[in-house]
């Protein structure tokens, strides 16, 4: 049966509702960045560029680098955005736009997050790359979904005791990453993490300026959970998300974390765009390798 209309919501032009973005716009490597601006820091470094829109927060760019084709989106921050993202770059290569069906051959994307990130551990520093073999979700994002195959309920029962997390947040959920896009971006200039996704850059990530915390622990807990020799590494908004919908869709993904900040010792990256560029360069590598 088709889709409604009030379902995938199409565009004039027969672009997707939030990305713009039609079929042929979009390449099967997609790499996903939070700052609208870093598109640009991205796609300097491609050979051509043939294509580019932005609607809100949603930036696209696709070209090639070293004549391999690859797709550039912004998302925004949270994984409330990656709801939006996943689901309308599915739709893109797997519902029929025009009949509004289900294609009867489903293609997988390659989707690689390149985002910053702070460290929660002492001997994770400034400055390192992690790639996140598992994520937590502290988001709700997944509970909406139909889920329970590709949850890790040990890791977020563990979790829970751990920290005697409260019942009235959002229970968190554990992911993985696709375990042949991650050995392909792993390398001995990169850490095995284990990201915390939040769904705040304050409170929830346990920042303190005016408001107190309805768990002041929460950091030094998570710091202190390790899962079969898998601590938690660092802190951000989005992973969980692209990976709990690229599991559920049948996509392979893996987050690439510049990690800026050391929220252990209370460090800073001095230069933090300088890193985000090494890793834009060394993630581009390893895809054309
Ligand atoms: C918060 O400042 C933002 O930075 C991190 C977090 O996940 C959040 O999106 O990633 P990006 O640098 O990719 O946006």
């Amino acid at each position: 049966m088709a889709i409604a209309a009030s379902e995938l919501i199409l565009n004039p032009d027969g672009s997707v509702y939030h990305l713009n973005l039609r079929p042929e716009h979009l390449a099967t490597t997609i790499i996903t960045v939070g700052d609208p601006d870093r598109v640009d820091s991205v796609t300097e470094h491609f050979d051509t560029v043939e294509f580019q829109t932005r609607k809100r927060e949603f930036h696209t760019q696709t070209g090639t680098y070293k004549g391999k084709r690859i797709t550039v989106i912004s998302t925004g921050i949270g994984t409330d955005n990656i709801d939006i993202v996943l689901n309308e770059l599915d739709a893109l290569v797997n519902i029929d736009l025009e009949k509004r069906i289900i294609k009867d051959t489903l293609t997988s994307l390659e989707i690689v997050r390149i985002g910053t990130s702070g460290s929660i551990q002492k001997n994770i520093p400034l400055d390192s790359f992690v790639i996140s073999e598992y994520a937590a979700g502290f988001d709700s994002l997944l509970h909406f979904y139909d889920n329970n195959a590709i949850q890790d309920l040990n890791i977020s029962e563990a979790l829970v005791e751990h920290t005697n997390w409260s019942p009235l947040k959002s229970k968190p959920y554990i992911v993985k990453c696709n375990a042949d896009l991650y050995q392909k971006m792993n390398s001995d200039q990169t850490v095995k993490g284990f990201t915390a996704t939040n769904v705040g850059f304050y409170g929830p990530q346990g920042r303190v300026l005016r408001l107190p915390l309805q768990d002041e622990g929460l950091n030094d807990k998570l710091a202190s959970f390790n899962f079969q020799d898998r601590p938690i590494t660092n802190l951000e908004m989005e992973t969980a998300g692209i990976y709990a919908l690229s599991a559920l869709l049948g996509h392979k993904a893996v987050s690439m974390n510049a990690i800026i900040a050391n929220r252990a010792t209370g460090e800073f990256s001095k230069d933090p765009s300088g890193l985000i560029n090494k890793l834009i360069t060394y993630t581009l590598d390893k895809l054309v390798q």
